[in-house]
């Protein structure tokens, strides 16, 4: 391993786009051959690790690398095609290190999707459904509107849609139906945190997001899910010079009018239902 300048194989050789001698990239850790070029994207690790067990062809090979900054990857087959999972953690920069890292080593048109969790603002949408994004704008918070010195500054600014791949969705719909899953094709509203981002009111804060979410129905009033990362997946798709077919869903766990919240085990369930359905549609899909 130890070369005589001193330098490791796995030591990191280029600042722009880090790799080590192995060519794995910096924080996934994997190299070209290790992951497909049709992943599913979760945030939860035991999800899917959950999806794997259930969902992947039987009596096949499969792989599992873990990074030491928190992605899981497994690859396998769905219906004998490569597919790989990955658990690439919460929020907008671990769907940018997921998603432009597995480029890095992946060759030709991609097809990413995600299956997520959420709390869905809407209130006609239960818990237990899953919400097939039609499009994903991003709430962001404004961090010089903090400030003592600002003056008539939004505490969060709501970004214009981003939209998937009209084709990919589509499928994703079909596939989710015929598993049985209850679908609800909605608009996404992506917020850069879980808590002040989210309307959530945490003590000891002043987060001055009391009316965010009525202001976010105003403007959006069939947003139907609220999580962290679908705006990212769909932006990069979108500035990404290659074909990235993307599209995106989540489990409906958080009811926020209500309060409901669903059980794990309904969750566990779902998750396997629509990890098929989503493996499946990466599989069948054209690229
Ligand atoms: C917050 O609990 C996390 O759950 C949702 C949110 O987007 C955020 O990542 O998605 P995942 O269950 O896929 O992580």
């Amino acid at each position: 391993m130890q070369a005589t300048t001193g330098v490791k194989v796995t030591d990191i050789r280029d600042a722009n786009l880090p790799m080590d001698g192995e060519g794995k990239t910096y924080h996934l850790k994997l190299k070209e051959g290790d992951l497909a070029s049709r992943i599913l994207f979760v945030g939860d690790p035991e999800r899917a690790n959950r999806i794997q067990m259930n969902c992947f062809d039987r009596n096949t090979e499969k792989t599992e690398f873990i990074s030491p900054r928190g992605f899981t990857t497994y690859t396998g087959k769905k219906n004998g095609v490569p597919v790989s999972i990955m658990a690439m953690g919460m929020g907008l920069a671990m769907m940018n290190f997921a998603v432009v890292e597995s480029t890095i080593i992946t060759k030709g048109p991609r097809a990413f999707i995600r299956l997520g969790s959420c709390g869905t603002p809407h209130p006609d949408i239960p818990i237990g459904t899953v919400v097939a994004a039609t499009e994903s704008i991003l709430i962001q918070k404004n961090y010089d509107a903090f400030l003592p010195e600002a003056k008539d500054l939004k505490h969060y600014s709501i970004s214009k849609p981003v939209k998937p791949d009209a084709s990919l969705h589509k499928l994703m719909v079909e596939r989710l139906q015929a598993r049985s899953v209850v679908v609800k094709e909605a608009p996404d509203a992506t917020a850069d945190n879980f808590y002040a981002s989210q309307g959530r009111i945490v003590p000891g804060f002043e987060d001055k997001n009391q009316t965010l979410i009525d202001e976010l129905m105003q403007e959006h009033p069939e947003t139907g899910s609220l999580q962290m990362e679908t705006f990212e997946l769909f932006h990069l798709a979108n500035t990404f010079k290659e074909p990235m077919h993307t599209a995106a869903c989540a489990i409906v766990l958080a009811q926020r009018k209500s309060g409901d919240f669903l059980s794990d085990e309904k969750k566990h369930e779902i998750e396997i239902r629509a990890g098929n359905a989503c493996l499946e549609a990466l599989g069948t899909y054209t690229l």
